[in-house]
């Protein structure tokens, strides 16, 4: 085990208790803005990473000796269980994951395989193992979500409208109730392997289903994401959900049974509580304010502060990940900003 004593603040936090500091962590909080990220990615595929136990722990652990947060998150990426389910693709530098064979029909869906986690991703649950012998913070597991993941498998790529995913949904409603039922059961078998090899919360990316309106995300999407958090209830393992422009959504979202919502920073907390939000909160400064003056993003950071502790059960972090150009030092400061904040009353 660790020598230092472990620091479950994060995990108090997303129990709604008290906690002595306001825990923090980053969205890729590991990655290029990182010198030893971008050594160590110049050896290898991001999925040779991913691949290496020992290199997907010490990834993972950079973040947390570097700026000194709450709470590690596993490296990998949303696309990992893909490719052993049949989906041909790759991390391209600069892109992300570019995919060969997207769906376009019923049949390439029912082509898809089921996710066995032993099987098809034991470097995962190897790597989970390593870390929970290194770590003396909290360890989050994760996956992306069905509509998210959907996104890329049709559209082929990252994309800007999804009007690819859209259409099919629209038009052929059978092949996306059985890709969102395929990918709901992955998403479940993936994350509750990760929880019991040792993963003490588990986030779901659910980046672009902002896309969505909120009668569409109560049709097409709501039940999937019931039955995922319905199914990691039983293991009694903290979640998290996140989406990006996803604030129109935050009615259906404080009815899932999940137990933090991720904010990105369109949404301010107030506004999340104002719609009646009663989950634990986690976000949400604008990632981009970390090219800002300091002393306004130490005002942005402090307001954020004050609306989140308004109550027990918030964890800081930015609204959506840790771009290329930060710089490792302003992490740190906030890092430390953070963890001296008290509540001035
Ligand atoms: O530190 C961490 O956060 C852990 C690792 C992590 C996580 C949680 C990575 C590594 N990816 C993810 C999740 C992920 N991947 C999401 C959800 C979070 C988000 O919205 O950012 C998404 C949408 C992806 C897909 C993806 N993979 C993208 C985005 C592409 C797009 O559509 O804009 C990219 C650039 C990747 C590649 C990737 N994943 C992770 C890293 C460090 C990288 C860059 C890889 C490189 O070095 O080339």
């Amino acid at each position: 085990m660790s020598a230092k004593p472990f620091n479950d603040t994060f995990l108090k936090a997303c129990r709604h208790e008290p906690t002595e500091h306001v825990p923090v962590w980053y969205m890729r909080q590991a990655g290029r803005y990182q010198p030893e990220y971008r050594a160590i990615r110049a050896k290898y595929s991001f999925f040779e990473m991913n691949y290496i136990p020992e290199v997907c722990a010490e990834v993972t652990r950079l973040p947390v000796e570097q700026l000194g947060v709450d709470a590690a998150i596993l490296f990998a990426d949303i696309m990992t269980p893909l490719k052993p389910i049949g989906v041909d693709v790759n991390i391209e530098s600069g892109v992300g994951p570019v995919i060969a064979n997207p769906v376009k029909t019923l049949s390439d869906v029912q082509r898809l395989g089921e996710l066995d986690p032993e099987s098809h991703v034991p470097y995962i649950m190897e790597a989970i193992k390593i870390l929970r012998q290194q770590l003396s913070v909290p360890l989050i597991g994760f996956a992306g979500a069905p509509f998210t993941l959907a996104s890329y498998i049709i559209e082929g790529g990252p994309s800007k409208h999804y009007h690819k995913t859209k259409a099919f949904m629209y038009t052929q409603p059978e092949a996306w109730q059985a890709l969102m039922d395929k990918l709901g059961e992955m998403t479940i078998r993936y994350l509750k392997a990760q929880i019991g090899a040792g993963a003490q919360a588990v986030q779901v990316f659910d980046s672009w289903v902002g896309a969505l309106n909120d009668e569409d995300y109560r049709t097409y999407i709501a039940p999937v994401m019931h039955r995922i958090f319905s199914a990691l209830k039983e293991t009694g393992v903290p979640t998290i959900y996140f989406g990006v422009g996803a604030g129109h959504l935050l009615k259906e979202w404080d009815r899932l049974p999940v137990d933090v919502v991720g904010l990105d920073w369109r949404t301010s907390i107030r506004t999340a509580r104002e719609l009646g939000v009663t989950k634990v909160l986690q976000g949400n400064l604008d990632p981009t304010l970390l090219l800002a003056p300091w002393d306004m993003l130490e005002a942005k950071a402090k307001a954020i502060l004050d609306e989140g502790t308004k109550q027990p059960g918030y964890i800081f972090n930015l609204g959506h990940g840790v771009f290329p150009d930060a710089k490792v030092e302003t992490l740190q400061k906030l890092t430390r900003f953070i963890h001296s904040y008290r509540r001035d009353s």
